[in-house]
């Protein structure tokens, strides 16, 4: 017997429990389920006037509350949770139903369920939601991943409850197959993780060099919003800035510890960017910053290692610096995500998913962490070329770093000299300047390699594999 719930969600919790009340805010029968019943009753109960729900307080109820197909959303905890969930589920479901995991996991265990479930004609969605629990209520960016055929019956739904761009499109798409959308999610997290750093790279040369206080680099921070930075991120900064402890009226910048937590997507993506061998330095250092922050007796035990003797400069030299910070953070960032789209194409190319990083820029525009009016131009890259090799490669871009790279580097040799740690920007300036050099010595570690390890080398002049004899006569031999 088929139920008239068009959607089902299970688990509860702050996301789970915004997503449904966004399906039924749009018009949509919502079944809810919840291991926990009490959870289940609670939303009823909280929200039953925001539509039409169907609660169910056993897995046979809730599957049975669902016409068919069945679309079902699981929103809980990564990991085990959701597998024990999908056991208790894929019995009571048909071919041509639909799960949809919308929580943060790894993607090759959505390529491992995917697989599993399609053995038995059930469709896997992975998808990755963005926007935590503001944006699940009142409209995420969607990632979903899965077969062509589950976008079919899910798309519609989606589409109505996720973000909307300026220009009205939804911020879905499919993604690709199988693990495609958790995928992009974890590298989306990523480039998060890169642009949080650089931003606090930003704030912490302002302090330190420019001598700026919080309430003043708010203010900054508020005009660069205006800007071609307008973003989330940059638009919180100046919030958590501009903020003042109650308790002791310092500003709460300084009141916090100084230890950032990294949890799951961040080293994932620089753990599987290791492995595709695409270089996401600004996500490592990210992520490496945020793990040294949390080393407190490493950094306790180094605080009387001598640095450099510095003054605060004038005003109106700060002035000057703080422009040249925005250029720096703006050239950093064109890196980042320079660097987040590659591993993408790699992981698309890898897995033969086929993913559109035009749609992949676009989705990204509303409802998420790194909504950006940067993403518009990103997008347009991709439009104009596809098959754009790096996003560097743009004409714009490539004008625009041009025109910010003086000032660029001059942030980062004031934070070299000023003893400011700037691991974001300073491994951004080396990724540009690796790429566009003409020569790397990347020669000369062959030359070591295959003299202690006859790992052999390629020549400039003449194809094939080469060997010297360096315990020899030094003459080089054929080596394949
Ligand atoms: P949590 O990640 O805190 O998970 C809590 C939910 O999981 C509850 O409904 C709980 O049921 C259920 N659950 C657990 Br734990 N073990 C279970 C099991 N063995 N069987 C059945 N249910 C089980 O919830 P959340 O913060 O709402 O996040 C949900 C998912 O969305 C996560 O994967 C998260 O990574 C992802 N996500 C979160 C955010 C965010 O901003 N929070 C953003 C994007 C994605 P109970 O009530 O019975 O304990």
């Amino acid at each position: 017997m088929s139920g008239t719930a068009q959607i089902g969600v299970t688990g509860l919790a702050v996301m789970g429990r915004n997503l449904a009340r966004n399906f039924a805010r749009h018009g949509f029968t919502v079944a809810v389920h919840n291991r926990t019943a009490s959870r289940t009753h609670a939303l009823v109960e909280e929200f039953g006037k925001e539509g039409t729900f169907v609660p169910a307080d056993s897995p046979e109820e809730f599957v049975a509350s669902l016409e068919r197909p069945r679309r079902l959303v699981v929103m809980v905890k990564a990991g085990e949770p959701t597998d024990a969930v999908i056991r208790e589920f894929a019995p009571l479901l048909e071919p041509g139903d639909v799960i949809i995991d919308g929580g943060n996991a790894h993607f090759e265990d959505t390529r491992r369920r995917e697989k599993e479930l399609r053995e038995h004609g059930i469709h896997f969605v992975g998808t990755g939601i963005s926007g935590g629990e503001e944006g699940a209520l009142h409209g995420p960016s969607i990632m979903p991943g899965g077969s062509v055929e589950s976008y079919g019956s899910l798309g519609p739904l989606l589409e109505k409850i996720a973000a909307k761009a300026k220009d009205g499109s939804p911020c879905v798409a499919h993604i690709g197959p199988d693990g495609a959308g958790h995928f992009v999610k974890m590298v989306h997290n990523g480039i998060e993780y890169a642009d949080m750093q650089l931003i606090a790279e930003a704030y912490h040369l302002l302090r330190a060099v420019a001598g700026y206080s919080p309430g003043k680099i708010a203010e900054t921070f508020r005009s660069w919003n205006t800007g071609r930075l307008d973003s989330y991120l940059i638009e919180i900064t100046a919030e958590v800035l501009a903020h003042t402890d109650a308790d002791t009226g310092k500003p709460f910048v300084d009141i916090v510890a100084d230890e950032a937590e990294q949890k799951g997507t961040g080293r994932w993506t620089v753990q599987i960017a290791l492995d595709l061998g695409v270089p996401v330095s600004g996500i490592a250092e990210a992520v490496f910053a945020r793990s040294l922050s949390g080393h407190k007796d490493l950094r306790k035990a180094s605080g009387a290692l001598p640095g450099p003797r510095s003054e605060p400069l004038g005003e109106a030299d700060a002035a000057a610096f703080a422009g040249q910070v925005e250029q720096a953070l703006y050239a950093s960032k064109i890196v980042s995500y320079t660097q987040g789209f590659h591993q993408i194409r790699a992981g698309s190319e890898a897995y033969g998913w086929n993913i559109d990083l035009g749609a992949v820029a676009s989705i990204w525009r509303e409802g998420c962490i790194i909504r950006a009016a940067f993403l518009d131009r990103i997008r347009a890259a991709y439009d104009d070329r596809p098959d754009l090799p790096s996003l560097l490669a743009d004409k714009g871009f490539t004008e625009e770093i041009g025109t910010a790279q003086d000032d660029w580097r001059a942030v980062v040799t004031a934070a070299a000299r000023g003893g400011v740690p700037t691991p974001g920007f300073s491994a951004a300036v080396a990724y540009y300047d690796a790429l566009r050099a003409e020569r790397l010595p990347a020669a000369l570690t062959q030359g070591q390699r295959d003299f202690f390890g006859a790992h052999t080398y390629r020549r400039t002049d003449r194809e094939g594999s080469f060997h010297t004899l360096w315990g020899g006569n030094r003459s080089e031999v054929r080596a394949d």
